[in-house]
């Protein structure tokens, strides 16, 4: 969001394709303090879900309470939204849009890992290999913003956090005041 203190950076894909672990990177790197929000952590804390559905173990979010929840947050700029989805948040919001990829033998181990239901694992696979989260995303913002990066492993991690320390520096130089 132009005229903010800090980039707001969206990083989204998948579950398991490393969303978090790039969170937590980036906001130790990061030129600029930068506020990393886990929104699925945030929806569970503060309710802001319908229900939880347990065969699939997983939150129907409400969409409106999360939406309230996060606009002040974002107002301030300085801040990280990792999450699976990007679709429901305002097209103004962000100013990158990180869509994580990995290759599905890899994102199949790492969601056994999570102890997922068999079908939980096949349903984000399948999502994965369909390139669900990637579309969603290319619908959702221009193409400018939009960066679909690999998350395979530690090379990667730290090539795209390394990437996106750069993008941050730019984009500060581009919105001193
Ligand atoms: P997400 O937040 O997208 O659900 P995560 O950050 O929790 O994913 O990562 C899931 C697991 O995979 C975790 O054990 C860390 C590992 N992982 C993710 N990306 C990785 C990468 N680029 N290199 C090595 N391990 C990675």
């Amino acid at each position: 969001m132009s005229g903010a203190k800090g980039p707001v950076i969206i990083i989204t894909g998948t579950p398991g394709t490393g969303k978090t672990t790039h969170a937590q990177l980036l906001a130790e790197e990061s030129p600029v303090p930068l506020k990393h929000i886990n929104v699925g952590d945030l929806v569970k804390e503060k309710n802001l879900y319908e229900e939880y559905d347990e065969e699939w173990q997983s939150y129907t979010v409400d969409e409106d309470k999360l939406l309230d929840e996060l606009e002040p947050l974002v107002s301030a700029g300085g801040i990280i939204l990792d999450w699976h989805t990007c679709e429901i948040y305002p097209e103004r919001w962000a100013d990158l849009v990180v869509v994580l990829r990995c290759d599905h033998t890899e994102l199949w181990e790492r969601l056994e890992n999570r102890n997922y239901p068999l079908k939980k694992i096949q349903e984000n696979n399948d999502a994965e290999i369909m390139e669900v989260v990637l579309e969603e995303a290319r619908s959702s913002y221009p193409a400018e913003i939009v960066v679909e990066l690999r998350s395979e492993g530690t090379e990667d991690l730290e090539a795209n956090v390394a990437r996106i320390v750069q993008w941050i520096k730019s984009w500060t130089q581009d919105h001193q005041q």
